[in-house]
Formats: structure tokens, C-alpha cells, sequence
């Protein structure tokens, strides 16, 4: 049998081991989602954000063919810095583990990892989704299916607005997974606080989708749940302001015949080139509030 090549950092270990609150983070965010050095200063806050509140963060990577939950500084500070790291998602988990290679893990990654060490919440920015054009390019994120199967509770600032968020949450509604908006009716926009879509469920505690990822369980239902977050209001992007330059970005990327996994990323660098640096500064924002909410989350289901 092979054994899971799966290596928790001591202070992870030793909070699972004692029932403690723990909060896994993804390394996509930070390889492929946003530029040195801004990526490896956002990670350390994340972190810090996450302690701040009472909970221990557990960034989540490959290395060296190694499953790593909870990185020490300077191999966080080498994936940072890298320029070459494979994207991980369901599909590459295995074959970049049996073969002894690096690479960051997507949302679905990281839930897939989260899990297997006993980590139920994940603080994230965006998830993937529904491209817009996928009734052509049938361009689904894996995350979807992932939230479908792996229980692991995702905070994220809904999706991004870069997605078809309709047919996303379509998609989401047909795959059975809980799509919680916090604190308020509409489904957030990532960049932006709405999307003008109506959230399918709305909570404002962190103790209520502490239950209700129990109570799942209880359930015998396989799968996590998806809260969506939306960005505080001093640091958003108008939609209006986003929507001609997620359109302008999207044709780009069509014409230079960017497909795959290669879409999101270079979506959001060429929006990064764009705003001016505006999205990034946002990005930033919403990915330490989600971290606080996680930390909220994740201590509640420790109770
Ligand atoms: N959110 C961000 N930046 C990112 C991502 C999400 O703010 O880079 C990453 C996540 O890792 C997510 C992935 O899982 O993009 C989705 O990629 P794809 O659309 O290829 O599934
Ligand atoms: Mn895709």
C-alpha cells in the first residue's frame, strides 16, 4: 500500500491534536493569483491575520513530492519567488506527489489536502467557476465539483467577476453545495460587495456555518459548503468600473489562444495591468477579511 507522502508543520500537528482551531490557505493565490513581492507579503499577513484571531493558519503545498500543511518561512518564501511552479488541481495531485515535483494547490487541491489532515475550514479570495463563453469552451473549474465532494466549509469573496456568476451558481445549485452569503441577501462579486444575484442562503454568524457544516456531517452528506464573503466596503471596485475591462481582458485572452489552467491567471495579471494595480490592492483586502472570518469559523466548530 502506498502511504500518503502527507507532513503536517509542528504547530499544525499540535493544534489538530488538541482540538484547536486551524485554518488551511491555498499557494495558487500565491504562485499564480498575484506578483512578487506582494504575493509573499500577503501570504505572511494572511497568516498573521488568521492568529490574530484566535486560529492557526495552515498554508497548503507540494514540495518535493511532499504534501506540506502549515509551511516554515523560507519555503514559503521560495514558492513566492518561483516562476515555474505547477498549478495543482484534483487531476495533477497524485501524479506531482508519485513523481516527487512542486506545485501549488487550487482551491480544490487544497480542500482535497485540508481534509486528509483533518482541516475543516479554508479562507481563500475568489474560487474558480463558469467561465464566461463555457457553453463553447466548456471551461468549468474542478473547484465546483470539489466543493461537492470534499467537506471542507470554503470562505471566498464569492466568485470572480472575470466568471459567468450566474451559470456558476447555477452549476453549484445542481452539485447540492451550500452557497452561504455572510451578513447580507446578495451574492458578492469577488472585487465588488454585489453581483446583483441573490445569495441562495444568508447567514451572520460564524457559529450558525460552524452547525450547519456539522450538521451536514450528521447528515451523512459528503461535500463542504461555500461562504461567501463580501469585500468591505472601503476597499471595492464598482462593477461598472470592472465590467469593460474584464470584457476587454477576455477578448485578449481568446485572440492570444489562451486556454486551461492558463486563463485565470493571466484573467487576473492583465486586469492587475489595467486598473493600475487597483484589483490587486482589493484582492489583497478581501483575502485577509476572509481569513478572519475563517479564523471565527473555525473556532466556533472547535467549541
Ligand atoms: N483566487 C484568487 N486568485 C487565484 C485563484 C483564486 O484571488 O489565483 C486561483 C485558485 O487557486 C482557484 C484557481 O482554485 O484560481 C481557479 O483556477 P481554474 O479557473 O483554472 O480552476
Ligand atoms: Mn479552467
Amino acid at each position: 500500500m502506498t502511504t500518503l507522502p502527507l507532513r503536517l508543520s509542528g504547530e499544525v500537528a499540535q493544534a489538530l491534536a488538541e482540538g484547536a482551531a486551524v485554518v488551511a490557505l491555498e499557494s495558487t493565490i500565491i504562485t499564480h493569483g498575484m506578483p512578487y513581492p506582494q504575493n509573499l507579503e500577503t501570504a505572511r499577513r494572511v497568516e498573521a491575520e488568521v492568529r490574530a484571531a484566535g486560529a492557526v493558519p495552515a498554508t497548503i503545498a507540494v514540495i518535493a513530492g511532499e504534501i506540506r500543511v502549515g509551511l516554515e518561512a523560507d519555503a514559503l518564501e521560495a514558492l513566492a519567488q518561483a516562476t515555474d511552479v505547477a498549478k495543482l488541481s484534483r487531476a495533477d495531485l497524485a501524479a506531482c506527489l508519485a513523481t516527487g515535483g512542486t506545485g501549488a494547490t487550487t482551491v480544490a487541491a487544497t480542500m482535497i489536502c485540508a481534509a486528509r489532515a483533518g482541516i475543516a475550514v479554508f479562507a481563500t479570495g475568489g474560487i474558480g467557476g463558469v467561465h464566461k463563453g463555457a457553453e463553447e469552451s466548456f471551461d468549468i473549474s474542478a473547484d465546483l465539483q470539489e466543493l461537492a465532494q470534499t467537506p471542507v466549509t470554503v470562505v471566498a469573496a464569492g466568485a470572480k467577476a472575470i466568471l459567468d456568476l450566474p451559470k456558476t451558481l447555477e452549476v453549484l445549485e445542481t452539485l447540492g453545495v451550500p452557497v452561504i452569503a455572510f451578513g447580507q441577501d446578495g451574492f458578492p462579486a469577488f472585487w465588488s460587495r454585489e453581483s446583483g444575484l441573490p445569495a441562495p442562503l444568508r447567514m451572520d454568524d460564524p457559529a450558525g456555518i460552524a452547525a450547519a457544516h456539522a450538521m451536514r456531517a450528521a447528515l451523512g452528506l459528503p461535500g463542504g459548503q461555500l461562504v461567501a464573503n463580501p469585500i468591505p466596503e472601503a476597499d471595492e471596485i464598482a462593477a461598472d468600473t470592472l465590467a469593460p475591462l474584464i470584457a476587454g481582458a477576455q477578448q485578449e485572452a481568446e485572440a492570444a489562444g489562451i486556454t486551461g489552467k492558463s486563463v485565470t491567471p493571466f484573467l487576473l495579471q492583465r486586469l492587475f495591468e489595467l486598473t493600475g494595480g487597483r484589483s490587486l490592492t482589493a484582492n489583497i483586502a478581501l483575502v485577509l477579511n476572509n481569513a478572519r472570518l475563517g479564523a471565527r469559523i473555525a473556532r466556533a466548530l472547535a467549541e
